[in-house]
């Protein structure tokens, strides 16, 4: 059985995000505002189908896809590219593959220690956000 990470999950520590925001080419004015934010991310997962949000007071950004099943992300509101993104499971950790302009670009989530962890990859880039449960 893959992990749960269903839940509602706020934002904790936020590690290297700027980097990942340079590697994508998001503007200056963009990277600064992202960098005070709060997140959120509200997760669904139903067998292999999850739906994902990250959401904050500036923007919202979702994804919704089934493990396995290779799909077209437009990645609107972040750096607006075209993406084909592959998540599957390798071992307990959700892995996203995004083939695209940008070379090495990905994501990963594991839960360690009740936390929801997520690593966003772009190039050289490896961003590293910590999550605690909403109640
Ligand atoms: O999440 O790829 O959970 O899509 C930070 C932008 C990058 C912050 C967010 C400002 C990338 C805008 C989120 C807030 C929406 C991401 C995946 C894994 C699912």
């Amino acid at each position: 059985m893959p992990p749960d990470i269903s839940g509602k999950w706020i934002l904790e520590t936020n590690d290297r995000l700027e980097d990942y925001m340079k590697a994508l080419n998001i503007d200056f004015a963009t990277r600064k505002i992202a960098l005070a934010l709060s997140q959120t991310k509200l997760i669904t997962q139903d067998g292999d189908k999850f739906t994902i949000k990250t959401c904050s007071t500036f923007r919202n950004y979702e994804i919704s896809f089934t493990v396995g099943v290779e799909f077209d992300e437009h990645t609107v509101g972040l750096d607006n590219r075209h993406v084909k993104s592959l998540i599957k499971w390798e071992g307990d950790e959700l892995v996203c593959t995004q083939t695209g302009q940008k070379a090495n670009r990905g994501w990963k989530h594991w839960i360690q220690e009740e936390k929801l962890y997520l690593e966003l990859t772009c190039e050289d880039a490896v961003c590293l956000q910590v999550f605690k449960k909403k109640e």
